[in-house]
């Protein structure tokens, strides 16, 4: 189930599956499509040129050769025309052929780049919004793991505004933060187990709801629910705290079943409060900004 961003070169992850964002022909280029080759090595090419090509929005799969994943697969982002020539809609099917393949090969776990967004000439950001959308979209009913690969500098792929926002944000001196009310202790005897579901109940929303929201694999939120768990970590707790659009009071009171806090001295908290004081619970935003200030995501 969940999805979360790294900085890292694809060639060196070990996952089930890389995506090669390739061309229609299949053999080879410059950018990740260049760099994927080199590691898997020749063979790589030897298998490419027996696959007849590759439609833009579509996906064909490889062996890994000499890569850590077991397989590749090529797919095809459009090339950015200005955003009016169905850029969007291509770009999402390339990430939802390439997953749809993932799975079909009973991949559990896929590593992504951010396909179109180097020569093809997708701006960044946008193009991370349609990856994430798309995965998430298919994480929602497929048990899966999914990376999505930054390469180079990381706050290129969030809005200049928000950047700056959080920035001040972090900066400030709390003024601007939730307020403070004094925490409602009623209910110390509940477990975190026994406050989840009393939250997801009161939320309205089912088990498979909260826990999409959550960014959580679907074994380790039975395993919290149940109580199974003794420990989750703090990102999981805080992403159940999001996934119920808790407040800032009630998310501390929640992790502090688990043996957290929320404090204004921690960047992750503090990243955390700026999104919760906007009412902003949309999970994969958080985590942009958490993943380009260097920060735990939310999930497990
Ligand atoms: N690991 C992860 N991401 C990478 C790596 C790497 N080793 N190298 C580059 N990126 P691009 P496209 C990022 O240009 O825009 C090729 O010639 C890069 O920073 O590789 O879909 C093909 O043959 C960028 O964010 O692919 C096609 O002709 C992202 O990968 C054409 O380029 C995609 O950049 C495809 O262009």
């Amino acid at each position: 189930m969940p999805l979360f961003l790294v900085q890292n070169d694809i060639t060196t992850i070990d996952v089930d599956a890389i995506v090669n964002a390739a061309n229609e022909s299949l053999l080879g280029g410059g950018g990740v499509d260049g760099a994927i080759h080199r590691a898997a090595g020749p063979e790589l090419l030897r298998e490419c040129r027996t696959l007849g090509g590759c439609k833009t929005g579509q996906a064909k799969i490889t062996k890994g050769y000499r890569l850590p994943a077991r397989y590749v697969i090529h797919t095809v982002g459009p090339v950015w025309r200005g955003g009016r020539s169905g850029e969007r809609e291509l770009l999402a099917s390339a990430y939802r052929s390439s997953l749809e393949l993932a799975f079909a090969y009973r991949c559990k776990t896929v590593a992504f780049p951010l396909i179109s967004s180097g020569v093809y000439g997708y701006p960044k950001e946008q193009a991370l919004k349609v990856a994430v959308d798309t995965i998430a979209d298919f994480l929602s009913s497929h048990d899966m793991s999914v990376l999505l690969v930054i390469f180079g500098q990381a706050s290129h792929i969030i809005e200049k505004e928000r950047l700056a926002d959080i920035t001040v944000f972090l900066d400030g001196d709390g003024a601007n933060a939730c307020p403070h009310i004094p925490m409602q202790t009623g209910r110390t005897d509940e477990s975190i187990s026994q406050m989840l579901r009393r939250k997801i109940d009161e939320a309205g929303i089912s088990d498979a709801q909260c826990r999409k929201r959550a960014n959580i694999a679907p074994s380790l939120f039975s395993e919290i629910l149940s109580g199974a768990c003794a420990r989750p970590s703090k990102p999981a707790v805080t992403a159940l705290a999001i996934a119920l659009e808790l407040s800032w009071e009630q998310a501390g009171e929640l992790l502090k079943k688990a043996g957290f806090s929320l404090s204004r001295s921690s960047r992750f908290d503090r990243i955390v409060e700026f999104f919760i004081s906007r009412r902003n619970y949309h999970i994969f935003e958080i985590n942009e900004a958490l993943f380009v200030f260097g920060q735990e995501q939310l999930g497990g």
